[in-house]
């Protein structure tokens, strides 16, 4: 274990090792993710991109009032003793009112309440909301060693309590600061609206519900519009993007390396989910029609619940006749 750090550290300076030295050896059952050695401060540009564009979510895809598109990034920067939202565990009230509503005031109180309380919180930072679904929004952000855990949550408008974000991740890898991280995100529900829709009305979840990763198969029913029971998982709906930036002479942030723009990469081929078609039940036989004392015919009818798009499966015959005995022929 010493031997690999005064490797790592070979090229530092000789007080950079000697602190790093007696930090292992004063304190040795350390938790990996506590220690960060890092520079205290870090700025970081992060660049949401969202995903949710028909072709790969074309199952009730919202398209008037509102369409779909995406509420403001809210973010934090804080250490473990705070939680933004976590899987498997309740939505604070705040989290609620954000992932229902798009409301962030109740949310950001609470992580004041937190940074003043338990001084668990360095910073909050958000972005402008997007309009479409397949929009960009970004914001800089700033870090520091104690707290170098990130939050984030974006609402999915419209929706009953869907929302997309990040949990916890460590930006600090030890003595130094990632440098790139991109996330591909999936839906989440925050546990206290039990609308299946999109465009459901308000359905409160009484006693609330825990925060669940929405996949292609649960919730299990047919209505849920993340529902494709043909899928294995669902594309990804947003991502992610953030680049730690350097300071110039002047202390103002300057993205790092290249300066490449970000979250503009090709890397994107555009996913095309398949829907299949939907269609009602039948209907109840029409009259038989014909002259008397020869075959008549009846016909019956359904239609198309979903239409289907992306080369899945297309609609059958919506009529149907068959041969019958006319009734009141004359
Ligand atoms: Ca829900």
């Amino acid at each position: 274990m010493e031997n690999l750090v005064l490797a790592s550290c070979s090229d530092k300076l000789i007080s950079t090792l000697l602190l790093t030295l007696l930090s292992c050896v004063t304190c040795v059952p350390l938790d990996d993710d506590s220690v960060c050695t890092a520079e205290e401060l870090a700025t970081y540009s992060v660049v949401f991109t969202g995903k949710w564009s028909q072709a790969a979510f074309p199952k009730q895809y919202p398209l008037y009032r509102p369409p779909a598109q995406w509420s403001s990034l809210l973010g934090v920067a804080h250490n473990s003793d705070y939680n933004m939202w976590k899987t498997n565990e309740y939505a604070s009230n705040g989290m609620r009112e954000f992932a229902e509503r798009g409301e962030p005031w109740a949310l950001m109180k609470e992580v004041e309440a937190a940074g003043e309380k338990i001084q668990s919180v360095h910073g909050i930072f958000s972005t402008p909301a997007v309009s479409t679904g397949t929009g960009q929004a970004s914001t800089d952000f700033e870090v520091h060693s104690r707290y170098s855990l990130v939050s984030m949550a974006v609402r999915i408008v419209p929706s009953p309590d869907w929302f997309v974000g990040i949990d916890s991740l460590n930006l600090c890898e030890k003595d130094h600061w990632k440098q790139k991280i991109s996330l591909e995100l999936f839906p989440y529900d925050a546990g206290t609206d039990s609308g299946f829709t999109f465009s459901s009305p308000n359905f409160a979840t009484i006693p609330q519900d825990t925060v669940k990763e929405i996949t292609s198969s649960s919730p299990s029913h047919p209505a849920n519009s993340f529902y494709y029971p043909k899928l294995k998982n669902l594309p990804p709906i947003a991502r992610i993007t953030m680049i730690k930036l350097k300071r110039s002479k002047l202390g103002f942030p300057v993205p790092q390396s290249n300066g490449t723009a970000i979250g503009n990469e090709i890397d994107d081929s555009v996913s095309e989910t398949p829907l299949d078609c939907e269609i009602s039940l039948w209907s109840p036989w029409g009259l038989c029609k014909g002259k008397c004392g020869r075959l008549g015919s009846k016909t019956r009818t359904r239609y198309v619940r979903l239409q289907p798009a992306n080369n899945g499966t297309p609609c059958p015959s919506l009529q149907e006749e068959s041969e019958c005995e006319p009734d009141n022929c004359v």
